[in-house]
């Protein structure tokens, strides 16, 4: 039998084509495609095309972040969930990267003005205009950074008259001391620890520490705004360029709300405000984000301790991981308006109002603010109330928020008010040898000592006596001298004239540490930026004097060979360093006393607020004409 062949069954293709011929129109296809797009380099103008096709690693490094945060598809770092609220908008990307590049080439700032100051803005007025250049009408930007400017009642960095006036003065050489030191600090880093946490200056390496959830560079972002203020202008370009291209937000560690809202969030801030670069702002908003699953809790009050990538905690000391820090949750205001204010994302307020909401309502022993809170119930966890750690800048943001909102936030300032009342009533004391400190309080038990954290007050009191009821002004204005005096006691009396931890006021003992675990200075700010606010309030040389005092005592104890570090015992005058240098230190001692050597119009008082970083942050100077609906 005649078997017949059955055919081989070739499916055709919808057009009719066999499998060769289906090949090779793929492979004549898939030139075409191929040579349109090559084709797209070599147009004249393509780089608008270009962001339409390529992938994120063709772009340049700050502008993936640009993408990032305005939710572009070019988001190369998924880290964040996405953001519910408005996408930040983004600026002209293709202007922005190269006139960046341009400037970096050429070094930016040059010194063409003979003075710096006031040509220094502008000249930083340009370079940040240009990063942010509003013609791209299809990404509009929601902050006008020339406005900004414009309502600011002094330069930036003032007009320096004592420099015109005095051009060999003895403040001028002891400003620019200081400012090497800083260049001395910052250099040490570079060398030796370039984009880690912190400098270990006796082993000459870097530490990156268990802070920050993966986030490097805290040195880096705290020292920028130091630099730009010292008008460093080679090491805030080696900062900038840093951040650029290597302070990455794809981490996944555990972090400190706290600390990295003050150190990072703070330091990006100031150097957005004091520059115009976006790369500034847009790290800020992004990274801002990455806090807030922190707030998911049933009150709203943060937990201490966010997870980058999964749930947060508090702290496993703070009552049994069970309680938020009044000093961690309670400072956060002013950065958190401030990322509203240049994203227009409302949810950062939101979350801070809450904080405040929460803490208005709660009944507070005798007035006073225990430092423990459980952000389950909204209940204090104990009664232990300081005005040093654990307590200490949740008063300070009170009284800067009122200054901040250009003096409309009344419900800080009454908070602020009160809060100090009762802090005067059961926490201030004159020791018998009539020196004047705040002790910490525990269910009405009294300790009667103070920590070095706890010498910021003098500065705050400071700060806010010109705005207290007219019949406690002077009173405010003499407490701040008097808890001045007695944190300069504190250094006064040991052999290093640098002041320890904590200090005591018993058994006949005043103001000194009564045990070696608490003798330690690690470059600590609170003492001089106390100075600082005392000095441009009174004009009493006094501080300046003793501000030299820690100058000259830093010089012969801290500095080493590669950097400064703090010492384990302020009594002994052989120092012993505990290898470390502080990223505060270069945030605030060194820009503390820097501004206590400067004119009163160097970072203003009226124009700015610092942060508990130091990092400033402007007033919302909303009375001025062209002001855009703020949020401050
Ligand atoms: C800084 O990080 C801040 O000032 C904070 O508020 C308290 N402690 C350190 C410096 O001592």
């Amino acid at each position: 039998m005649l078997m017949r062949k059955v055919p081989v069954f070739v499916p055709a293709s919808p057009w009719g084509l066999r499998l060769p011929q289906k090949f090779l129109f793929l492979l004549f296809l898939s030139g075409l495609v191929t040579l349109c797009f090559g084709a797209l380099f070599l147009l004249p103008n393509s780089s608008r095309l270009k962001r339409l096709f390529l992938a994120p690693r063709t772009q340049q490094p700050g502008l993936e972040v640009v993408a990032e945060v305005a939710g572009h598809p070019l988001a190369r770092e998924q880290e964040s969930p996405p953001n519910p609220a408005p996408a930040v908008p983004a600026p002209g990307e293709d202007d922005a990267s190269s006139q960046a590049n341009a400037r970096r080439r050429k070094g930016w700032l040059r010194r063409t003005h003979p003075t710096g100051t006031r040509e220094m803005a502008t000249a930083a007025r340009s370079s940040g205009s240009a990063a942010l250049r509003p013609q791209e009408p299809s990404i509009p930007f929601s902050f006008d950074f020339h406005a900004f400017q414009s309502r600011l009642r002094h330069p930036v960095l003032g007009t320096r008259a004592d420099e015109s006036k005095e051009p060999q003065s003895l403040v001028r050489a002891q400003r620019e001391k200081i400012k090497e030191m800083m260049q001395f600090a910052w250099q040490s880093y570079k060398r030796y620890a370039m984009g880690k946490n912190e400098l270990r200056p006796l082993t000459k390496d870097g530490y990156e520490g268990s802070m920050f959830g993966g986030l490097s560079g805290a040195t880096i972002i705290d020292s920028l705004d130091t630099l730009y203020l010292m008008e460093l202008q080679d090491e805030f370009q080696e900062a900038k360029a840093w951040v650029e291209e290597n302070f990455h937000l794809n981490v996944s560690g555990e972090a400190s709300l706290f600390e990295v809202n003050i150190r990072y969030i703070g330091g990006l801030l100031s150097a957005f405000y004091l520059t115009g670069e976006e790369v500034f702002r847009i790290k800020a908003i992004k990274l801002g984000e990455k806090l807030l699953p922190a707030f998911n809790t049933p009150t709203g009050i943060p937990k201490g301790v966010v997870n980058f990538k999964s749930s947060n905690r508090s702290w496993g000391w703070a009552m049994a991981g069970s309680s938020s820090i009044l000093a961690e949750f309670g400072s956060l205001h002013l950065e958190f308006l401030h990322l509203t204010e240049l994203s227009g994302n409302q949810v950062f307020a939101e979350k801070v109002r809450n904080i405040r909401k929460v803490l208005r309502k709660i009944d507070k022993p005798f007035g006073l603010y225990p430092n423990f809170l459980s952000p389950v119930s909204g209940n204090w966890m104990q009664h232990h109330v300081s005005v040093g750690g654990l307590g200490d800048s949740f008063y300070e943001y009170l009284i800067k928020s009122w200054l901040m909102s250009a003096k409309t936030d009344v419900e800080a300032k009454d908070m602020y008010y009160e809060a100090l009342e009762a802090i005067e009533t059961h926490l201030l004391n004159v020791s018998p040898g009539g020196l004047t400190y705040i002790a910490e309080w525990r269910g009405g038990i009294l300790d009667h000592k103070m920590g070095h954290l706890a010498c910021f007050s003098g500065g705050m009191i400071a700060l806010g006596a010109e705005d207290a009821k007219e019949e406690k002004r002077a009173r405010y204005r003499e407490l701040a001298a008097q808890i001045t005096k007695t944190c300069h006691e504190s250094y006064a009396r040991s052999d290093t004239k640098l002041g320890p931890e904590a200090f005591w006021f018993n058994s006949g003992r005043e103001a000194v540490a009564t045990q070696l675990s608490e003798s330690y200075y690690i470059l600590r700010p609170e003492v001089v930026e106390s100075y600082m606010y005392l000095w441009r309030q009174t004009h009493d040389p006094i501080y300046r004097e003793w501000g030299w005092e820690v100058v000259t005592a830093l010089e012969k104890y801290c500095r080493t060979e590669a950097g400064f570090s703090g010492i384990q015992d302020v009594y002994s005058s052989i120092p012993n360093h505990d290898n470390k240098q502080q990223t505060f230190f270069l945030a605030e001692t060194l820009k503390y006393l820097y501004l206590l050597f400067s004119e009163d119009d160097v970072l203003s008082l009226e124009d700015w607020v610092f942060n508990t970083e130091a990092h400033p942050l402007p007033v919302n100077h909303s009375d001025s004409p062209g002001r855009g609906g703020g949020q401050l």
